[in-house]
């Protein structure tokens, strides 16, 4: 049995693949697995260690690859499993690790287990899923409201009874009170090891326990259903499954977890990460990516203040210090572009990208850099509903437009702004049509500034974003104070910076941002020696501190390391 040390990951950098928006190699417009082999040195040449790709096996595709219809292949349009030989060899001959998305709280309802279980009663796959009965009305079993709107539960005719899906209606919850579920998932992790995966990233997995008797919770004003979290978020299975997952499979083959945390508390998480406990490695907690909307409805933005990502930083990383890791990232797939979100895209851009990463990657923990971040990317300016292609967006849109008639116009910019096909556009990789990305129709529409935000201009430019990511990523590795330094925050309640320093074995960095269009003054402790500090980046051509008063031009940020 290979038993690899399980603690590589505490100093690398992780980056995240998009498969169907990273590079096409073959001119159906869609990325591809050869696309991403094709694509390795440009990752390397980041500073990555391990590499995390979402979905690419079969798939009806109803949430791109979220809904898996067979877990030991490759679906068609992202190539073969030869395709995935080749890029994990490759992968593995630069000395990076694969990660693995292993979506197992649902499969898809094209899946076999899901087609039998569904299509009669006496099926031996019955109790993979969870059907129940209607209430005596023949409405839903319970109120519980979908993650992408609606009930979570579907009718399913054959059987007269429904199913329950906490996502798609095309993503059938697996039960996992069942022991076979157990046993399934622990081949389909001993087939994937076999052929030389490092690690999983958990999708939705504290969501893998429900409470099956599946109580009604309060609606949300006005409407039909009800978000019932409290039932199906890290109850107490999600511990007992992983642990025996641990011990059959992730432990003895050294294979490492990034786990999803919906609605997870501290307290909890710190359980999760506990060696002690056998259960998962890294957590990926999502409160980073709730602050700035009104309770859990994403399409309901606040605006964005810098003391919230602090705060939310700051409660997760003070109580997991010195116990857990979490993935420090800015974006992923299921977002926004952060730099629309969190930076500006006006005369600041390429100094607010920077910053955003300069804030957020000197922090405790793992950094997650999301593709197309390192390029600065930002939203995509969609036209219509039509060049839409993710099942919220369309889920959200038939509720408000079509079912209650609010104006498209209104909904169409919310989406702009929050969907999460506007972080999914095509890795522009030059100024070419389609930016490079494919010789064919792209699947979805590029971002706009693809012309100069692409990676061969960036590549070239030593003071592109792209350049900045580089000397950041790089910079990071082997620092003790980063790794596990303890974190001392400067003006916690400033609006305007987001500013702190990292000690350990008598080495001191500090990381300074300004978040504003304005100068703004950032003051170092008393007694400290400017004069020590060595710059370890600036995106404004810093060469010193200058002292412990520091001003700060608009977005700039610098970053500096010395021996107390
Ligand atoms: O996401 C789980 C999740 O709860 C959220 O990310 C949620 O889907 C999102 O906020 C809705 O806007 C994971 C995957 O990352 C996501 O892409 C999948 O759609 C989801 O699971 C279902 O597999």
């Amino acid at each position: 049995m290979i038993n690899r040390d399980r603690n590589w990951w505490q100093d690398a950098v992780f980056y995240q693949i998009y498969p169907r928006s990273f590079f096409d190699s073959d001119g159906d417009g869609e990325g591809d697995l050869a696309g991403i082999t094709a694509k390795l040195d440009y990752i390397k040449s980041l500073g990555v260690d391990a590499i995390w790709s979402c979905p690419y096996f079969v798939s009806p595709k109803a949430d791109n690859g979220y809904d898996v219809a067979d877990y030991r292949d490759i679906d068609p349009s992202f190539g073969t499993l030869d395709d995935w030989k080749t890029m994990c060899d490759e992968i593995h001959k630069r000395g990076m690790k694969f990660f693995m998305d292993l979506v197992v709280n649902h499969t898809s309802d094209e899946h076999p287990w899901f087609r039998s279980a569904a299509a009669s009663k006496e099926s031996p796959y019955r109790d993979y899923y969870i059907f129940r009965e209607g209430k005596e009305d023949g409405s839903e079993p319970s109120n519980w409201m979908s993650v992408f709107g609606g009930s979570t539960w579907q009718y399913n005719e054959p059987t007269d009874d429904y199913y329950l899906h906490l996502f798609a209606v095309k993503q059938p919850d697996l039960n996992w009170q069942n022991p076979k579920i157990m046993d399934e998932v622990a081949d389909i992790i001993a087939y994937w090891a076999g052929l030389g995966v490092d690690g999983f990233r958990l999708d939705a997995f504290n969501n893998s326990d429900k409470d099956q008797t599946f109580p009604d919770v309060e609606t949300m004003p006005g409407e039909k259903y009800g978000f019932a979290s409290q039932h199906y978020v890290s109850r107490p299975g999600v511990d007992e499954y992983i642990h025996e997952l641990y011990k059959r499979e992730l432990g003895p083959k050294g294979l490492v977890t990034v786990v999803e945390l919906a609605y997870c508390p501290v307290q909890k998480a710190i359980e999760y990460c506990d060696p002690a406990r056998e259960e998962f490695d890294m957590l990926y907690f999502f409160d980073m990516l709730n602050f700035d909307q009104e309770g859990y409805d994403k399409f309901k933005p606040i605006p964005f203040k810098v003391s919230d990502l602090k705060k939310t930083m700051n409660h997760w990383i003070s109580n997991l210090h010195g116990k857990g890791y979490c993935a420090l990232f800015i974006g992923n797939h299921d977002q926004c572009r952060a730099l629309s979100r969190f930076g500006t895209t006006g005369k600041y851009r390429e100094r607010s990208a920077k910053t955003l990463a300069n804030a957020m990657y000197f922090l405790e923990g793992v950094p997650y850099v999301y593709q197309g971040d390192e390029l600065g990317m930002t939203n995509t300016d969609f036209q219509s509903i039509d060049e839409y292609n993710d099942v919220e967006v369309h889920n959200y849109w038939n509720e408000h437009v079509v079912e209650k008639g609010e104006d498209p116009e209104k909904v169409l910019e919310i989406l702009r702004e929050r969907s999460r096909d506007a972080g999914r556009a095509p890795i522009p990789w030059d100024d070419s049509p389609n930016g490079g990305f494919t010789t064919g129709t792209p699947w979805l529409r590029l971002g706009a500034e693809y012309k100069t935000v692409n990676v061969q201009a960036e590549d070239k430019d030593s003071d592109s974003v792209l350049n900045f990511y580089r000397k950041l990523l790089k910079v990071r590795h082997g620092k003790q104070c980063i790794i596990r330094g303890e974190t001392e925050w400067i003006d916690l309640d400033s609006d305007e910076h987001m500013s702190y320093l990292r000690k350990a074995e008598g080495e001191t960095l500090a990381s300074l941002n300004n978040f504003t269009d304005h100068e703004v003054t950032v003051c170092l402790p008393e007694g400290f020696n400017a004069d020590k500090a060595e710059i370890l980046l600036s995106n404004c051509g810093r060469d010193t501190l200058g002292g412990t008063t520091v001003k700060m031009s608009p977005w700039e940020c610098v970053t500096a390391i010395w021996k107390d």
